[in-house]
């Protein structure tokens, strides 16, 4: 693709054509040799979507609550980008057709976009190709973007890197998992909600998470931003307007007290090491595929020279090419 193309690109996108921030979107999950200057020629019209990561067990609700969200969101007149991120976890089968199945009622509003995601085999899986398409939807002009995706593992701390404000899933009936899962979700949730709530059980996990709060609370220092525990029935669409209202008064929180500036910047330098890591890596590799390895490798073989000093040689050719 040729620059011109690329601007007409950009410049289609930014009159928020679906085919065209589709096509971007690819292009920088494929990894495409032009990700950069993509990334150079979205930038100036960037950083006035609200980012918003949804993370909880799997089946606690999240995508229902984000068709949910959309509804209410587009309902006062918003324009939103939907990045559903399938980390490709054995817990997490079937999830994306799911997610198409439930968002189907979307597909024909101009002012939504919605997108799955697979994370599996990317270096650095989210925290690399989910910045990029971020940063495509914001310069398209929508001004929230939905994240899904599945608290297993990492995921769940890995958007928090993403999001400006971090929205905490949980579910009546989950018991030990609320337990498993509160050393991470305390740290990271910005806006925790009881989904499903018609369903028995609903008080005692919140009454748990409120305790769990406030015992986390005591050790916690700076800014105090006191977590709300919003409940709902996504099924439904009940609670959800209460869910948005949490967001918007989170956004401002955060305006206020230089907390968002504060938290892009942590973005930025994860985003920035992670591609600098990327760069890195494949350098190594070229490296590895030389000769060069080759013959450091036989002087370690022949216990002429150990790993570490080879090692440091590697390196030292690294920096200076
Ligand atoms: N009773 C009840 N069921 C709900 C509610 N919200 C969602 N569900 C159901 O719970 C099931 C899982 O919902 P999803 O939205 O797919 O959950 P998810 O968290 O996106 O699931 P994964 O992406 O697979 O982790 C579906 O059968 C939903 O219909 C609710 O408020 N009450
Ligand atoms: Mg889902």
């Amino acid at each position: 693709m040729a620059g011109p193309d690329l601007d007409e690109l950009v410049a289609r996108a930014r009159e928020g054509q679906p085919r065209a921030v589709a096509r971007l979107i690819s292009l920088v999950e494929d990894s495409s040799p032009r990700v950069a200057d993509i990334a150079r020629a979205l930038t100036p019209y960037t950083g006035r979507a609200r980012v918003a990561g949804l993370t909880g067990p799997p089946g606690v609700g999240k995508s229902t609550s984000t068709s949910a969200l959309l509804t209410a969101l587009r309902g006062e007149g918003l324009r939103v980008g939907v990045l559903a991120i399938d980390p490709s976890s054995p817990f997490s089968g079937g999830a994306l057709l799911g997610d198409r199945i439930r968002m189907t009622e979307h597909a024909t509003d101009p002012g939504v976009f919605i997108r799955s995601m697979a994370t599996r085999g990317h270096l650095g899986g989210l925290s690399w190709a989910t910045p990029q398409a971020v940063r495509v939807l914001d310069a398209a002009g929508f001004d929230v973007v939905l994240i899904e995706t599945v608290g297993v593992g990492q995921s769940e701390v890995d958007v928090v890197k993403l999001a400006d404000t971090t929205v905490v899933l949980l579910a009546p009936g989950m018991g030990d998992g609320i337990q498993a899962a509160k050393a991470g979700v305390l740290e990271i949730a910005d806006v925790f909600v009881v989904n499903k709530a018609d369903r028995d059980g609903a008080d005692a996990t919140v009454h748990d998470l409120k305790q769990m709060i406030t015992l986390a609370r005591r050790e916690l220092r700076g800014p105090s931003w006191r977590q709300p525990i919003v409940r709902t029935v996504a099924a439904k669409g009940e609670g959800v307007d209460e869910v948005v209202s949490a967001l918007r008064t989170h956004y401002e929180w955060l305006v206020a007290h230089g907390e968002l500036d504060r938290r892009r910047a942590a973005r930025a330098r994860e985003e920035v090491a992670a591609i600098a890591l990327r760069r890195l890596h494949a350098e190594l590799a070229d490296l590895r595929d030389g000769d060069r390895l080759g013959d450091l490798a036989a002087r370690v073989a022949a216990r002429e020279l150990d790993p570490f000093t080879a090692a440091d040689r590697l390196i030292a050719e690294l920096k200076g090419s």
